[in-house]
This record gives structure tokens, C-alpha cells and sequence, in this order.
């Protein structure tokens, strides 16, 4: 797979390599029109003649409908008037945008002069001919100059920066504690939650294994027989031999101020005085661990002009966006759906759908109202571009547009895009999608596995007996079972799995691409290690169990009746004595 600017670079030879014949079908369209008109000049001196006011004859105009119907002539005219106004349109903003300014310039005065002859319906003046004729060669010359350039004088170097890609999703720990029992039972209560835990006994291992695989952290206990600062010692040497320093979290009996500034002078980023509470510590490690970059922005980029969308594209993807682009306006409602972007670049003016007309009809869904539009367009006209902002386009980028410019425009948007539709679709206890937003993605989720002749798991889990977890140990602790679950449900499903608190203590997950039998497995793995959790409060320890009920599409038609069917099963677990995964019978 080649990179973006290497990706780059080939869009652009390829846009050279097509230059011609384009450059060719203009003029050849153009002298085709002339014909036409010739033609439909000599029809209309054959009878009285439609003459204005200024003596020119009328083309076409929305001023002065023709009421008869116009000889065929004068119609085809017309149509290939449009068709040359379109297609210089687009050489202005492509040519432009890839760094062709000569042939740009020129397409966008010929397309300027298309659009006054579209605009007023008269017959093309002398001068305006004349005009033509000089600007289709300027354009003939720009395009044959611009096919001798050789590959390296056509690859160019963005002036981007690739921000780190995310990182690889380690969840591997180093554990170094020397009470054997301690150590194991950390083990299995970190392991709960989805890390992979190793533990050591010896520093010396512990340098060879970072050596040989860093880890996302390690946990390391204070106080050993040799030193009772031994940990902190060993970090802090290990920290020197380091560029980037390995996130730490010590653990000790000891709770003194000499030992918490040991651990922090040596890079300690928290500090756990035992008995060691299991969720804080996972806290600790998940927000030490969280990949630093977030999930890619989504980019949906409509326009006609497919060599330009590609290069927006390409662009965006090398500032580490995900793009999505379609040629074809009136198939925007797809992407919107299934892609979920962040941020639609929209270009003004395609044949079709006018861009504005498309902004109003995707703002008139209350599911897309929030989402921001940008406007790219080669449109000049001040009027319009307030329109366009009026119509709730957030901005209006004028073609060509640099692709530092793009991407500088693109990224604060689509950041405050992202954090407002976060405020709206998630749970703020869990993170989780709120019962809205879950119930919406089931029914994608049912459309999409009905399209492509797929299965979609859906689960329902509620916790056992969590009013009395409430009642014993307090809301405050309630709700820290809760984050544990929803931390559990992120950790152990897939990444296309989608995880939502449908209520109080009650959560929903819908597993694209599962059958029950597979669902049931997973789910029961994730009851075994919820159970195994030892949750805490206040030096009291206790677990906790929830029961579920799983209904599949298609056995189960729709999303409403997977709904209940899934809310049966959860019933029936419920009665047949909780902490159990039961599958609905179709
Ligand atoms: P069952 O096994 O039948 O589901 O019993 P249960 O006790 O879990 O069910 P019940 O519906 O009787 O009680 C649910 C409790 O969940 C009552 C409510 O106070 C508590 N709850 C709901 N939302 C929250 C929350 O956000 N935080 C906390 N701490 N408790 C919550
Ligand atoms: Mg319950």
C-alpha cells in the first residue's frame, strides 16, 4: 500500500495524463455549439427570426421564455452550453488545486464566460467568440506544457505533518511485587479487565523483558527485603537508559512522604497505598494506557469532480483523517448514515443537486442538524457564500485551496464537532452511548446486516441484585461497579462491537456479524470475568454478577422485536436464578 503522497503523487500524474483529451473535448464541444448555432441561424432566417431588443438573438434565457418550442438546434445549443459551463467548472477548481495555475486561470475565464453567455441567452458576440478561441488555446498550450513535466518535476512534497499514528493497542503490564500471594491475586483481578499481566520477581528479568517488549505500564512495589526504596532505585535507573519514559504505577505498604517522592522523583505517575483498590488501580492503568491520539476524524467529502475528491481525500488522510468521498450527491444519505462523519465537505455547485439544496436537506434531519458543513467551491460570489452559512454551512472555502489550508480549516471544526456530539450521544457516568443513540445504531445496524445477508447479535445485561449493592455500600459505590462494568464491556468486545447503558444498572451491546451461538460464548465470558471482579468499598470487599438475554437477526425480524425478544431472554435469566446468559428462541 502506497502512502498518501505517494498516493498523491500518482493522482496528480494521472490528472496530467488526462489533460489533453480534456482540454480536446472542450474545443470540440465548443465547435460543435458554433455549428449548431449556425444552423439554427439559418432556420430562424428562414422564417421571421426571434430578434431582442438589442437585435442579438436569443439562445437561451429564463428572461424571455421561448413560448413556441425552440428548433432542435438552438435546445442542443443550449444543453452543450451547460455541459462546456460544467466542464470548464470543474478544470478551474481540479487544475487549480493541483498546482496548475496557468491552466486554471484559463478554465476559469472560459467558464466565467460560459456562465454570462448561460446567464443572459444570447447568441455568443464576436468578442466573446473571439475570447474563446484565444483562452481554448491558452488552455491547449498550459496542458501540452504540463504533459512534458517528468514524474519527479510532478511529485510534490505537502507541506503536512503526519501526526503519531495511534498506537498499537498494548495491554500488556509489567507487574513486580515480591508477596507471591499479593502478586498472583493482582494478576487475575488486572486480567479481569482485559490487560495481559506479567509478573517478576527479579529486576534483573524485568530489565531484559522491557528490553525486549516495552510495556503500556508497570506496577512496581516499593518496598523490597534488599532496600526498602528498592523500587523506586530500580525504576529510575531503568527511566535513564530511556528516550521516552515507561508510565509507572508503585504500589507499597509503606504511605510515608519519603516514599511517595521517591516514587515520583523516579516518574511514578500514581501511587497505591495497600490494600490496593482494584478500581482505582484500573483507573490508573487505563488512562496511562489509552492510545494517545483518538479515534481518526470522519471526513464525508461530496463532489462531482472525483480526481479532486480523491485529492481532498488523500489530503485528509495524510493529517490521519478518515475520508469517505461520492461523485454523486443524491447518494449522500448512505454514508451519512453508516460512515457517522464528523464533518461533510461539500462542493457548491455540482450538476444535479446544488450543493446549498443538499446542506437544507441534510440539516432538515434533527439527527444531522449539528453536523458541520464546509463548502468548497471555486464560487466567488459574496451573496452566495452567505447564503451557504445561512443555510447552516459553517464555512466556505473558496477553490484552489492549499492542503496545509484544508487541512487547518478542516481539523478545529471537526474536533468541536466530535466533543458537542459526544456531550449528545453518550452516557456521562460511563462513556457509553446513551439509550437514543444505541437504539438508533441497532436499527443501522439491523439494515446493514439485512443489505448484506448478514447476522447481528443483540444483547441486553442487567446487574443482579444492584439495589442492594446500593443499599449495602452506597450510591457512590454503585456507580463504581457500573464504570467497572462498562470499562469490562469496552475492554473485552470487539472494536466493531457497539456498547450502550440503555437505563440504570441495564446496558446493551449489539454484535455485528454474530451468530447467537458465538454471542452467547462471549457474553459468558465476560459474566465469568465480571463475576471474578473484586469490587471494593471502603476495605469491604464484594463481588458482583448481571444476567443476559441475547435475541439474533435475522431469527428475530427487526430491531423493535429484537428488543423484546432480548428483553425476554434477560427475564427468563432473571428467573432462572441470575448470573446467566440466555439466548432468545425464535
Ligand atoms: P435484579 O437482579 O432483579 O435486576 O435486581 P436489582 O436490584 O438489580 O433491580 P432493581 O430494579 O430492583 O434495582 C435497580 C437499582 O439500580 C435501583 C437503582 O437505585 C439502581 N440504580 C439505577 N441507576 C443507578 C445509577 O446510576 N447509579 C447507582 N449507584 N445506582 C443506580
Ligand atoms: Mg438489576
Amino acid at each position: 500500500m502506497k502512502n498518501p503522497q505517494e498516493q498523491l503523487n500518482a493522482l496528480r500524474i494521472a490528472y496530467t495524463q488526462q489533460l489533453p483529451s480534456r482540454v480536446e473535448q472542450i474545443e470540440a464541444m465548443w465547435n460543435q455549439l458554433l455549428a449548431s448555432l449556425e444552423k439554427s441561424i439559418a432556420v430562424e432566417e428562414g422564417e421571421s427570426g426571434r430578434v431582442g431588443k438589442d437585435n442579438t438573438k436569443f439562445l437561451f434565457s429564463p428572461h424571455h421564455p421561448i413560448t413556441a418550442s425552440p428548433p432542435l438546434p438552438l435546445s442542443e445549443a443550449s444543453s452543450l452550453l451547460v455541459t462546456l459551463h460544467n466542464l470548464t467548472h470543474r478544470l478551474a477548481g481540479s487544475g487549480a488545486t493541483f498546482g496548475f495555475l496557468t491552466l486554471g486561470n484559463a478554465a476559469r475565464t472560459l467558464e466565467l464566460v460560459f456562465k454570462a453567455m448561460l446567464e443572459c441567452g444570447d447568441l455568443p458576440t464576436s468578442e466573446q467568440q473571439a475570447q474563446i478561441l484565444v483562452l481554448l488555446g491558452v488552455l491547449k498550450h498550459a496542458a501540452s506544457e504540463i504533459c512534458l513535466l517528468s514524474t519527479q518535476e510532478l511529485s510534490v512534497n505537502l507541506p503536512l505533518t503526519l501526526p503519531p499514528l495511534p498506537e498499537s493497542d498494548n495491554r500488556l503490564i509489567f507487574l513486580v511485587e515480591d508477596d507471591p500471594l499479593l502478586s498472583q491475586d493482582l494478576v487475575l483481578q488486572i486480567g479481569c479487565f482485559g490487560y495481559d499481566v506479567r509478573a517478576f520477581n527479579e529486576f534483573v528479568e524485568l530489565q531484559d523483558a522491557i528490553a525486549q517488549t516495552p510495556p503500556a505500564a508497570v506496577i512496581m512495589d516499593v518496598v523490597f527485603p534488599e532496600d526498602n526504596l528498592a523500587g523506586p532505585k530500580t525504576i529510575t535507573q531503568i527511566q535513564k537508559g530511556r528516550e521516552q519514559p515507561l508510565p509507572v504505577v508503585f504500589i507499597s505498604c509503606r504511605n510515608d512522604l519519603t516514599a511517595r517522592l521517591q516514587a515520583v522523583r523516579a516518574g511514578g505517575k500514581a501511587y497505591f497505598p495497600k490494600p490496593i483498590n482494584i478500581g482505582e488501580l484500573i483507573d490508573a492503568l487505563d488512562s496511562l494506557t489509552a492510545p494517545q491520539t483518538p479515534e481518526p476524524y470522519r471526513i464525508l467529502i461530496v463532489d462531482d469532480d472525483a480526481s479532486l475528491a480523491t485529492f481532498y481525500s488523500l489530503t485528509l488522510e495524510q493529517a490521519g483523517m478518515m475520508t469517505v468521498a461520492i461523485a454523486d450527491p443524491l447518494q449522500v444519505m448512505q454514508p451519512l448514515i453508516e460512515f457517522r462523519p464528523d464533518l461533510i465537505l461539500m462542493d457548491m455547485y455540482m450538476p444535479g443537486c446544488d450543493g446549498l439544496e443538499l446542506a437544507s436537506v441534510i440539516r432538515q434531519q434533527p439527527a444531522y442538524m449539528g453536523i458541520p458543513i464546509v463548502f468548497l467551491s471555486v464560487e466567488t460570489d459574496f451573496n452566495k457564500q452567505l447564503t451557504a452559512i445561512q443555510l447552516g454551512g459553517d464555512d466556505f472555502l473558496t477553490k484552489p485551496i492549499l492542503p496545509h489550508h484544508l487541512v487547518a480549516s478542516v481539523m478545529p471544526r471537526v474536533q468541536r464537532s466530535r466533543l458537542l456530539r459526544s456531550v449528545m450521544v453518550r452516557d456521562s457516568l460511563t462513556g457509553l452511548l446513551n439509550h437514543t443513540t444505541i437504539k438508533e445504531q441497532l436499527s443501522i445496524e439491523v439494515q446493514r446486516a439485512s443489505r448484506e445477508n448478514t447476522t447481528v447479535a443483540f444483547a441486553m445485561i442487567d446487574i443482579d441484585d444492584f439495589k442492594s449493592v446500593n443499599d449495602t455500600y452506597g450510591h457512590l459505590t454503585g456507580d463504581r461497579v457500573l464504570k467497572s462494568l462498562s470499562r469490562l464491556l469496552q475492554q473485552r468486545l470487539r472494536k466493531t462491537d457497539i456498547t450502550g447503558r440503555y437505563g440504570g444498572e441495564e446496558f446493551a451491546i449489539i454484535l455485528p456479524h454474530t451468530d447467537g451461538l458465538t454471542a452467547v460464548k462471549v457474553l459468558n465470558r465476560i459474566r465469568e470475568g465480571f463475576a471474578k471482579v473484586r469490587q471494593q468499598s471502603e476495605g469491604a470487599e464484594f463481588s458482583v454478577t448481571f444476567s443476559c438475554g441475547v435475541a439474533v437477526f435475522p431469527s428475530v425480524v427487526d430491531a423493535t422485536q429484537l428488543n423484546e425478544a432480548a428483553d425476554k431472554a434477560l427475564y427468563e435469566a432473571k428467573r432462572h436464578g441470575r448470573n446467566k446468559v440466555v439466548i432468545a428462541n425464535s
